[in-house]
């Protein structure tokens, strides 16, 4: 398959087989396996290259991620700089209790690498082989039965990109989804009375492993970056301003929240960077509507407790570039046929999972005593029970990847 350059999409009008909506983790990761399957694309993304690579979100890589990523020629940097964790603690009364992940989930492990180092990584990689235009618009997708097409803007003029399918990997506020009539769509919608305020600090981690709190002033989180750099969030109102979070209040709140017995303290450092974003969960079925398939926080939403978003996003595209490969290569349909169904199995085991540690750690605005106990009463559990704990080990370093490119 001849590669189409950049500079080649300067026509009104531009064909391609497969065009992409987004240039986060979905639209790249799709980006790449189809051009490792002989199979052309071309991405569109809104924003600068500056401004996705600089992004700062995730930061948890399932096993299955890092050996997708890996198997794919695009891991050296996360082998060299990701940090690989064997456990999680779960601080609460001031104790810690160590969920021995590894040992619980067959040796299966995490890797600490920000999002924005894995986007970095893929656009790396897709410079050298195909077309990604930054500051391109997609304002809308048309002909999606026989002959799709999206309609962007770019360099100030109108364009159109023809194909033969359309992967919407344009986030929860893209224009993809959109196109999937009301009229056959199922849409599950829930915000959470919660919100994470998340700071990245300058300062040398103050744990080896990260830190779930469960304080009665609020769930605290204790997440890594690198030796230098740490991630820590805590739980906010959804609609708190953070012009009211000044860095000492943040700080303050962080003591109070990862308090432990015996002796640990926590460093300080300077705040490199700070936002709020409330929690939501948000699924939409189907993901396909004729030559139209929705990916990653296009189609759903989990909330971050579980540290899945960025993972399943990934998995959404692993099962499409395998049904598109199977189309390309026979005409075979089956495989993108059963794309959503397959997929939302995994969004809904997901949802689930994600839920399940947002209501086990956080303290919601109406929570009583009864219900506070029963939350304790949970917690002690996975404490206790290595039935309980190997629920979430499992769910937590990420079910298996399917992908080709794995077997
Ligand atoms: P993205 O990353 O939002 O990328 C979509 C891209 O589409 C572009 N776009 C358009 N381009 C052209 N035309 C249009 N009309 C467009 N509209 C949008 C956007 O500019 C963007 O570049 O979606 P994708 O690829 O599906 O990836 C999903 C992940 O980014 C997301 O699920 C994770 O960041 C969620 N998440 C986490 N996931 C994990 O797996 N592990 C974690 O530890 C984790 N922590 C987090 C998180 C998300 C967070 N925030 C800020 C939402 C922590 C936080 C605080
Ligand atoms: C992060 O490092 O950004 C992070 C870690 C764990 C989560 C969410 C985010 O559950």
């Amino acid at each position: 398959m001849m590669t189409i350059k950049s500079s080649a999409l300067k026509g009104k009008v531009v064909r391609t087989q497969v065009g992409i909506i987004g240039a986060g983790p979905a639209g790249l990761v799709l980006a790449h396996l189809l051009h490792l399957h002989g199979i052309e694309s071309v991405i569109l993304e809104v924003r600068s290259r500056d401004h996705v690579e600089h992004r700062i979100r995730a930061g948890v890589l399932e096993h299955g991620t890092v050996d997708l990523l890996c198997a794919t020629g695009v891991g050296d940097r996360l082998i060299q700089q990701g940090l690989v964790h064997h456990g999680i603690e779960l601080r609460y009364e001031q104790q810690a209790h160590r969920v021995p992940m590894s040992d619980l989930a067959e040796g299966r492990t995490i890797t600490l690498y920000g999002q924005h180092e894995v986007v970095k990584d893929l656009i790396a990689a897709r410079m050298e082989v195909g077309p990604l235009l930054f500051e391109a618009e997609a304002v809308g997708v048309e002909g999606l039965a026989s002959s799709p097409a999206i309609q962007y803007r770019h360099d100030g003029a109108d364009r159109q990109l023809q194909c033969d399918f359309i992967a919407g990997c344009d986030g929860f506020h893209g224009v993809a989804r959109a196109a999937i009539p009301q009229q056959i769509r199922t849409t599950f919608d829930y915000s959470y009375p919660l919100g994470w305020l998340g700071i990245l600090a300058e300062v040398a981690p103050s744990t080896d492993e990260l830190i779930y709190a469960a304080h009665d002033r609020g769930f605290a989180l204790h997440s890594l970056r690198s030796p230098e750099v740490s991630r820590l969030y805590i739980q906010v109102d959804p609609n708190d301003d953070i012009a009211d979070w000044s860095d000492g209040r943040i700080w303050d709140e962080l003591h109070v929240r990862l308090e432990r017995n015996g002796g640990w303290t926590l460093k300080e450092g300077s705040v490199l960077e700070k936002g709020i974003t409330a929690m939501r969960a948000f699924a939409t079925e189907p993901m396909q509507h004729g030559r139209l398939f929705i990916a990653g926080d296009a189609a759903h939403i989990v909330p971050p407790t579980g540290a899945k978003g960025l993972n399943l996003a990934v998995a959404d595209v692993c099962i499409l570039a395998d049904g598109l490969a199977a189309f390309y290569d026979s005409g075979d349909t089956t495989a993108l046929g059963r794309y959503s169904q397959r997929c939302l199995q995994r969004v809904w085991r997901t949802l689930h999972f994600s839920n399940w540690m947002t209501a086990m750690l956080h303290r919601f605005p109406d929570e009583d005593e009864f219900e506070r106990r029963l939350r304790f009463a949970q917690l002690h559990y996975v404490n206790t029970s290595t039935a309980a704990a190997t629920t979430l080990a499992e769910n937590y370093v990420g079910l298996p990847m399917e992908s080709s490119f794995l077997n």
